[in-house]
């Protein structure tokens, strides 16, 4: 793209430098890619707040360590206020509070104007009770310069069926939604029921009609909450295929089929060793290597269908990187979960760059609670302002001219624009 009269062209590292940092802090999020976070019309399934935010499972799993004079089945015990003051005396008052998931709520605390240095806990308090939730979207959403996030949707959710069912589409359009369809890849057994409860044809066995059913319900849901991706959460050790599995049916014969015929992509996520330690409940999981074969032969089997993937190893990142540059349909997004520390989401960054270009898309923030939304990216776009600094200033030093205007496409595409380009939208 040659540069036109109308561009800025920067001129040394300083000027450089300065204007990477500008366009990371103020370019807006064009879509956070994955997020556990619902629109309003959800109820108690949107979480926000200082309680949520202080007892989100990340900090659960800390103070289960931090302070074992509570242990994890007293701690469930307690209400959720009583959970969070223990939360905030044992990893913030006893300790300081420097690690990420800890820093990440003081982030949100500051961001809000309030007196971080007060640890005044229910002034805090005071503030969440003196807003109604919808202004609290518009606040967070304003403060976290984002337009639009993509909720985790599952049908095999009563409480949120029953709104989809009552309501029908999302009208808040800066709540996109997606098909997370879990129990069909994982507990197909226990899927199978609940499918043949809501009328459709199929049986343990996958066999007669059930394939062609599955593919139904999936375009049936479509329809109902128009979703920019199905998804599905996979152990590291998901193999496809896999003979012995129903799994390789449903996703050859049901998910990439619908997932053609929507135009949309299909995100295997993998890589957690669900419940490693129970008595944490959702703090639970742990990570294992996945075997990049599977996203491999994905990709290799299904040509004409998309792949938004993003794996929970460290030590999946760079063949992630490689699969990518083989496989045109294969897109890696986010630093996911136990990757989602500035130190990992620097190196995974770099060598994303420096393999893919800009065809990846840098981060997703799984925010759990909708004040994450907050933190997770003003941490995470720190983290790119200094990765594409060097970068830019790379390619500064070969004499190639760089403008502002370039830097903020980039910028975009990499926040998530990347993704709607990819999608068409
Ligand atoms: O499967 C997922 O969507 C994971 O992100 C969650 O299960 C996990 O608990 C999480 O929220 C990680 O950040
Ligand atoms: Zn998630």
């Amino acid at each position: 793209m040659s540069t036109t009269q109308s561009e800025t062209v920067l001129a040394g590292r300083t000027e450089i430098a300065n204007a990477v940092e500008r366009i990371c802090r103020t370019t807006p999020l064009p879509v956070d890619l994955h997020t556990h976070l619902y629109s309003a019309r959800f109820g108690d399934l949107l979480l926000w707040g200082f309680d949520e935010l202080v007892t989100y499972h990340y900090l659960i799993a800390e103070v289960c360590r931090t302070n074992r004079s509570v242990s994890p089945d007293e701690f469930y015990a307690m209400s959720k206020r009583e959970q969070a003051d223990h939360v905030w005396q044992s990893l913030f008052i006893d300790e300081s509070p420097i690690s990420e998931a800890r820093r990440g709520v003081l982030t949100c605390l500051q961001a809000y104007g309030l007196d971080v240095e007060s640890r005044d806990v229910e002034q805090y308090r005071e503030f969440f009770a003196s807003t109604t939730v919808e202004e609290h979207i518009d606040r967070v959403f304003e403060l976290a310069n984002c337009e639009k996030v993509v909720m985790t949707n599952d049908p095999f959710d009563d409480q949120e069926c029953m709104v989809w069912l009552a309501q029908g589409a999302e009208t808040d359009e800066r709540f996109l939604a997606s098909l997370r369809i879990d129990p069909l890849l994982v507990t197909w057994h226990d899927a199978q029921p609940r499918l043949a409860e809501w009328g459709y044809d199929v049986s343990v066995d996958l066999s007669g009609n059930t394939l062609a059913e599955v593919r139904r319900f999936l375009m049936d849901w479509a329809e109902r909450i128009d979703p920019v991706y199905m998804a599905a959460s996979l152990g590291f050790n998901f193999q496809y295929p896999d003979p012995d599995h129903p799994s390789t049916a449903v996703i050859d014969e049901a998910i990439v089929p619908a997932c053609i015929e929507l135009g949309i992509p299909f995100s295997p996520m993998l890589g957690v060793k669900r419940q490693v330690n129970p008595t944490l409940r959702l703090a639970g999981d742990a990570v294992g290597k996945c075997d990049i074969g599977t996203v491999e032969r994905l990709c290799q089997h299904h040509p004409d269908c998309d792949f938004l993937v993003t794996l929970l190893s460290r030590e999946n990142q760079h063949e992630l990187c490689v699969a990518a540059r083989k496989f045109p349909n294969l897109l890696p997004f986010g630093c996911w979960w136990f990757l989602n520390d500035p130190s990992i989401i620097d190196e995974m960054t770099r060598e994303r760059v420096e393999l893919l270009g800009n065809s990846f898309v840098a981060q997703h923030s799984d925010c759990r609670v909708l004040d994450q939304l907050v933190y997770k990216w003003i941490h995470s776009r720190e983290s790119l302002r200094k990765v594409l600094t060097d970068k830019y200033l790379d390619l500064a030093a070969t004499g190639w001219r760089l403008t502002a205007e370039q830097i903020q496409a980039d910028v975009r595409g990499l926040l998530g624009g990347n993704f709607l380009d990819w999608l068409g939208r």
